[in-house]
């Protein structure tokens, strides 16, 4: 957090050299439009999609008659890893987390009836770019809408997914030169498509505070920079379609401090390189409530705290805001919260006045000097990157994941010992909670669906011409001149599927495979005061001398789901208390998890799962090792498991379940007491 003074006065202010400065004016620290939301308010753009692209097509259709002004594709993790919906690795993830999409067939079903000439649409895909975009512009281009006509965003930003979300498919480098194809093409052929959205927001779900997610953004900015100038494109020209995401979280003036100085900064940066126009140095952002500040316990006070969070993002000067439904921590929204999530906006847009000032904290003693107490420690972080040797060497080094991490457990320690408080989960529990019914998603009937689909396009197509063109690809992959998207527009035109495009690539540029870490003292250094947790050290002491060595525990991530800051927060949790602790690499197969198992004597195992496939990925799992490994492992699960599923986890061998909002000491007790059942039978 940034420090606070108990007051502020004009003596704080005087100094500042932006202090006069007008919204819509360099450096557009109080906001990229004059007029700001009296001439058009913040777009409505909430993320969506699930189940296959019909379903989601109904649910865009709600969303625009429902007062929505923009469309945001949450894609399922198998088709942000590059797989087609029948590869044997994306089976369990196929439809959960977001739309299955396999080709351009599946892109035209998602758009069916909705113009996008008018309708703007944002897409988060980093890993599968190439396809996704591709078949975004053929989709449009066969619905009868040219490309200079189709209007939105591109995520575009990989660098962020190897430091946290971790949908990857190629190394860093070759990852880079995607990136900039991507800008390269749109900057030419889609005038009015922003390229890429740099974004800060997982970072700030991963556990860093405001000041290192604005910084580690503006950092990933400066490489992209680096990259695509180095192809000799001029600022002017591709600047302005570079736009931004941030997560708002509940520090509310740190937040609202933040988005400020990130345009601050943003434009003096683009000033540097020597950019021209206005259009160029003025940041444009997107902003979404802070998912992580969700909690499992008493849900419907998630409205409130979202509420509180998007009047940060809207005093911040967003333009278009996504508002989290309340019960996404305990699994996909229904209609009705979904609802609630965007009338949130619209009551903030048309009830309240908000719109009727640009900037509204411009002036106020405390938020400017906020705002520049936050640029400052924006600035010496950055300068902390530059001695690295810039984001990639910081990347490398580790330094981005241990200051991440380090913050993560920072808070996790404060929130366990009760000094960030969370109403309903450290303080004013209620032991009378009714849980609303969450959506379910028949995953299965969406697999066989796509199966049948990929068939039926491989049947009908023309073979000969699919190949040349994956073949054109992969050519293409093998010479830096060529533009990787002009080459998937042909193949995807031609009907190759997005896991076809994906592999083509493969052949000349290999998948990347990163370890997994956790930080081990962090947690317990910040605990070191706290009686609870001596006593919770002294039962995993006292059973360790039980065991003559100290409780050992594997923790793993299975199937696509690349979250991993819950299991990396536990397993320095379990390691300060005096456990031994590993940790599986991201994607563990069942065989990869009997391999580890086998290599070491565990007395536990621990799952992680936040992707709503933990029911088929655990049976997989569970029948892989056998009923023997079930009866000596204490086998646990923690993510986001609705409460319904838990008997059936039970069934499986599962002996406790840990959903979101659990305290550390909650955890280990249960473990140890589990862990010793089992160890006296
Ligand atoms: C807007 N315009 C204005 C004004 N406001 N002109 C004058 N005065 C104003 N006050 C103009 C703009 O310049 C623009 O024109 C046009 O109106 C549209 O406005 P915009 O501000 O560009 O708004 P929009 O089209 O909604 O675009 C917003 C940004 C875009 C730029 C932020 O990138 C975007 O929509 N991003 C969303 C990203 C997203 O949905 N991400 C979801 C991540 P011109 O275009 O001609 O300039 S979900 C991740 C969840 C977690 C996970 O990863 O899984």
């Amino acid at each position: 957090m940034v420090e606070r003074k108990p007051f502020y006065s004009a003596d704080d202010i005087r100094h500042l050299e932006y202090q006069h400065s007008r919204p819509g004016e360099a450096p557009f620290l109080r906001g990229p439009f004059t007029q700001m939301y009296r001439h058009k308010p913040w777009t409505i753009r909430q993320y969506t999609g699930f189940a296959n692209a019909e379903a989601s097509n109904a649910a865009f259709k709600q969303t625009l008659a429902e007062g929505g002004q923009g469309l945001s594709v949450a894609f399922d993790l198998a088709t942000h890893l590059g797989f087609d919906s029948d590869h044997p690795a994306a089976q369990a993830d196929v439809a959960r987390t977001g739309v299955a999409i396999d080709s351009v067939e599946d892109m035209k079903r998602l758009f069916d009836g909705i113009d996008l000439s008018r309708v703007s649409v944002s897409m988060t895909m980093n890993g599968a770019v190439l396809p996704i975009m591709a078949a975004f512009i053929v989709a449009g281009e066969e619905s009868g809408v040219a490309r200079e006509q189709l209007r939105g965003t591109i995520q575009n930003d990989i660098l962020k997914e190897f430091m946290v979300r971790n949908t990857y498919i190629f190394a860093p480098k070759p990852s880079l030169r995607i990136c900039a194809d991507v800008v390269d093409y749109l900057s030419e052929a889609l005038p009015n498509f922003n390229s890429m959205s740099i974004s800060g927001y997982h970072f700030q779900e991963a556990g860093a505070e405001p000041a290192l997610e604005l910084a580690l953004t503006l950092a990933n900015a400066r490489a992209y920079l680096d990259a695509i100038s180095a192809r000799g494109l001029d600022l002017d020209h591709f600047c302005h379609r570079l736009s931004f995401f941030f997560g708002v979280g509940m520090n509310f003036f740190d937040e609202i401090a933040k988005l400020r100085a990130a345009r601050l900064l943003w434009c003096e940066e683009v000033e540097r390189r020597g950019a021209r126009s206005d259009r160029a140095k003025r940041m444009k952002m997107h902003c979404q409530t802070s998912g992580w500040s969700l909690t499992a316990q008493e849900p419907h006070n998630n409205l409130i705290r979202t509420t509180i969070e998007a009047m940060a993002g809207v005093f911040g000067g967003t333009q278009s805001l996504h508002t989290n439904a309340y019960d996404e921590a305990l699994s996909l929204p229904t209609e009705h919260s979904a609802r609630l999530a965007r009338n949130t906006q619209l009551i903030l847009q048309q009830e309240t006045g908000i719109c009727d000032v640009a900037d509204p904290w411009g002036g106020s003693y405390m938020m400017e000097s906020l705002t520049q107490q936050m640029a400052d420690k924006v600035r010496d972080y950055l300068r902390q990157i530059d001695a690295l040797g810039g984001i990639l060497a910081a990347l490398e080094s580790g330094w981005v994941s241990k200051q991440i991490h380090g913050q993560a457990l920072r808070t996790q320690s404060r929130i366990d010992n009760g000094q960030h408080p969370i109403i309903g989960v450290n303080r004013f529990v209620s032991d009378d909670e009714a849980r609303p019914p969450v959506r379910a998603i028949d995953a299965g009937e969406v697999l066989n669906q796509q199966r049948q689909r990929l068939q039926r396009l491989k049947e009908t197509r023309d073979t000969r011409r699919v190949e040349a063109a994956l073949a054109d690809l992969t050519a293409a992959a093998a010479s830096p001149t060529a533009n990787l998207l002009a080459f998937t527009i042909e193949a995807i035109r031609a009907r190759a599927t997005l896991g076809e495009c994906t592999q083509a690539l493969l052949k000349q540029m290999r998948r990347h495979q990163a370890d997994a870490h956790y930080l081990a003292g962090l947690y317990g250094i910040e605990r070191r005061q706290d009686t609870q947790w001596h006593s919770i050290r002294r039962e995993v002491e006292a059973y360790h001398q039980q065991l003559g060595q100290a409780p050992r525990a594997l923790l793993v991530k299975l199937g696509l789901d690349g979250h991993d800051r819950g299991v990396r927060v536990v397993a320095s949790g379990l390691k300060d208390a005096g456990f031994d602790v590993d940790i599986s690499p991201l994607f563990s197969t069942p065989e990869q998890v009997q391999r580890m198992l086998d290599a070491a004597p565990y007395d536990a195992l621990g799952i992680s799962l936040l992707s709503g496939a933990h029911l088929p990925l655990v049976e997989q799992l569970l029948n892989t090792l056998g009923q023997e490994a079930c009866d000596r492992l204490g086998v646990f699960v923690g993510g986001i498991i609705p409460d319904q599923d838990i008997p059936a986890l039970t069934t499986m061998g599962v002996d406790a379940v840990f959903p979101p909002g659990n305290s550390m000491e909650a955890i280990i007790s249960e473990l140890i007491a589990v862990l010793a059942e089992k160890h006296s039978a």
